[in-house]
């Protein structure tokens, strides 16, 4: 199966809402910046990442896929996939410029596709492909009801909607007001209404420092929280071991990482309790196992980040044995051929060939974004 064309596109995409925020960025638009990765046999992959749906930004990942990768990709086999993850992220030029960013986020578009493409070419879906579902459900929960930009009352209100009407038993609040206190209000509203059953993740993105962190972990340990994601600045391995070594709120993180590494080190250093791969942002589902696979091996749960908004992370988390929640933003899903769908709080088991990524005809024609 040659590699006869590598093309990228670019979807911006509306929210549930005019407009989110969470402690760090405010967005109108959800961004999918993909590859469109043809071959001699007459199947096509498709794989993406996310992005905050900047023009400037996306065109460059875009231009990454086209003009970096393409070339290299083009007369290669398909289904070579580990060794043209080798040449294309230690490509010395690329790497010089690489390794996280840009760079990596494209690559991770790349891989993905290269994975849909296996799949479809053995005729299943990509967690079958992988070696078979080793759970009856993945659990989602609910990020979308948790935004720092809704207001106390519709916080609550959608809280309680989630769990009584679509069946949702976790939920995810943002945090990170310049007074935690307003926090710790919010939460406490929440855990009132919902009750003691549902689960409670809350998420920092970074904002709050190391002093900040522990003293609110005390208090929000009250309400019962599931796990504290994003406590820290991204990068921060020791202060995040810090407050893992302190907090009696269980440590998740990973979106932010782009590299085996980056997981190895805070793994290492018994920083995070909850490990949190990407596809979008590491270099695809090639690097992912590699993470998944690294957690097991420390006897640490996965949560995959939605980043591409669950459409591959689906399949990986049927698939990958240590998998015990799924994140579930449904901004992007319906775009899709195989939606990423959840009922009575669970993510539906994919049933077509491939990563449920190939969007519809419709939607890249009415959402498309110019590459030049
Ligand atoms: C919105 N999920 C996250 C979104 C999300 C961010 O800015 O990108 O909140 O990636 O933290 O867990
Ligand atoms: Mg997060």
């Amino acid at each position: 199966m040659k590699i006869t064309d590598v093309s990228p596109f670019i979807l911006h995409l509306p929210l549930t809402a005019d407009s989110i925020a969470d402690s760090t960025h405010r967005i109108t638009r959800w961004g999918v910046v993909g590859a469109r990765i043809a071959t001699s046999a007459g199947l096509v992959g498709f794989g993406f990442t996310g992005t905050h749906a900047h023009a400037a930004s996306d065109r460059l990942i875009a231009a990454c896929i086209r003009d970096c990768y393409g070339p290299l990709l083009v007369d290669e086999d398909a289904q070579d996939r580990t060794r043209l993850w080798m040449k294309l992220a230690r490509q010395p030029a690329l790497q010089w410029v690489g390794r996280a960013g840009v760079t990596q986020l494209a690559l991770a578009a790349v891989d993905v596709a290269l994975w849909d493409l296996s799949a479809k070419a053995a005729g299943l879906p990509l967690w079958k492909f992988l070696g078979g579902a080793t759970s009856e459900t993945i659990e989602a929960y609910n990020t979308d009801v948790g935004w720092l930009s809704i207001p106390e009352p519709e916080l609550v209100a959608g809280a309680q909607r989630a769990v009584e009407r679509d069946g949702f038993r976790a939920l995810k609040l943002k945090v990170g007001h310049d007074d935690p206190l307003v926090d710790l209000r919010r939460l406490e509203a929440v855990r009132r209404a919902i009750g003691p059953q549902v689960r409670i993740a809350i998420d920092g993105n970074g904002k709050w420092d190391l002093p900040t962190c522990l003293s609110f972990v005390r208090k929000a340990a009250a309400f019962d929280i599931f796990w504290f994601e994003e406590p820290l600045w991204y990068d921060d391995v020791g202060s995040h071991r810090a407050l893992a070594k302190q907090s009696p709120i269980p440590i998740a993180l990973g979106e932010q990482l782009y590299a085996l590494d980056a997981f190895r080190a805070f793994v290492a250093a018994g920083a995070v309790h909850y490990v949190q791969p990407d596809v979008t942002r590491l270099g695809g589902v090639t690097e992912y196992i590699e993470v998944a696979h690294l957690a097991r091996a420390f006897r640490l749960p996965v949560a995959p980040h939605a980043g591409d908004m669950s459409q591959a992370h689906v399949h990986l988390a049927y698939w990958h044995p240590s998998t015990v929640l799924l994140e579930y933003i449904p901004w992007i899903k319906d775009h899709f051929r195989e939606p990423a769908n959840v009922r009575d709080g669970a993510f539906l088991r994919p049933q077509q060939p491939g990563a449920s990524t190939t969007p519809l005809d419709d939607s890249l024609e009415r959402f498309s974004v110019s590459i030049d």
